[in-house]
């Protein structure tokens, strides 16, 4: 499995309860039609890059089901199937459940474990496990034992700031992190190139390498210049209503 070679895509549409979803942005309450637009925006990109997305429809029971991503880990040996940190998101996996089993076999990290796919960043045959509030030891350890067995390393990421680690750290090529300098310098990226993102612009750093094309967040010119130097192509989304709920690009697909 490449870092950024994907040919489908698993999304799910946002419902109106979106906006009493969990957030800690002070950015105020996202305007629903405008979020959906954005979200329809981001599918036809990953369409437009190659992959055939199949589109789940919205949960009513579960506010932030469409950040797909936290509820699943796949590989191309196995899916994942993830335990939520929070209640309200407990749940989620069931209907992704019957979608990822037409793909993988399934797996599924088992309480007092638990563990969201936005903590789990894969580089090539690598994984880093952000230990979150949302995975804690014993998740990341069911994880890494399915990795190990399947012949992955991982190495293990303390996240005192962000969401997830994925909130924070990105791969922008094989070798290349972009990430926040909170999260630069840690031992476990060493050996990687490292873009580390200005402060002003940190939810940049929630970038997404598809198919050799980067998709970035819209509005911070800075990383996109720093980002253009790598000489790949960048598509830029408008995500600010996804943003005032916590959610970035990487959170709304699962890619495989
Ligand atoms: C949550 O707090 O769970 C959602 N409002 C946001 C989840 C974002 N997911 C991600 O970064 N992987």
């Amino acid at each position: 499995m490449s870092t950024s070679q994907f040919t489908q895509a698993i999304v799910r549409e946002p419902g109106p309860n979106c906006v009493a979803g969990l957030t800690t942005s002070d950015l105020g309450p996202p305007d629903f039609d405008l979020l959906l637009a954005q979200h329809r925006e981001y599918v036809d990109a990953l369409c437009e890059l190659g992959l055939w997305a199949e589109e789940l429809p919205p949960e009513p029971g579960y506010p932030d089901a469409y950040f797909v991503e936290d509820m699943a880990v796949v590989l191309p040996e196995v899916a994942v199937i993830c335990w939520s940190g929070v209640p309200s998101r407990q749940g989620e996996q069931e209907s992704l459940i019957a979608a990822l089993a037409l793909h993988r076999p399934l797996v599924h990290i088992e309480p007092p474990g638990y563990l969201e796919g936005g903590d789990v960043l894969m580089a090539g045959r690598h994984f880093f496990i952000g230990l979150s509030q949302r995975t804690n030891q014993a998740g990341a350890d069911q994880l890494g034992r399915v990795l190990t067995e399947h012949g992955y390393t991982l190495t293990t990421v303390p996240v005192r700031s962000g969401l997830h680690l994925k909130s924070s750290v990105s791969i922008v090529a094989p070798n290349t992190l972009l990430l926040t300098a909170d999260f630069a310098g840690h031992s476990a990226f060493a050996g990687y190139e490292q873009i580390v993102v200005d402060e002003a612009e940190a939810p940049a750093s929630n970038t997404l390498l598809i198919n050799d094309t980067l998709i970035m967040p819209a509005g911070f010119s800075r990383t996109w210049t720093r980002l253009e130097a790598l000489g790949q192509p960048i598509v830029e989304l408008d995500v600010s209503e996804i943003q005032k709920m916590d959610g970035g690009l990487t959170c709304m697909s699962l890619r495989f």
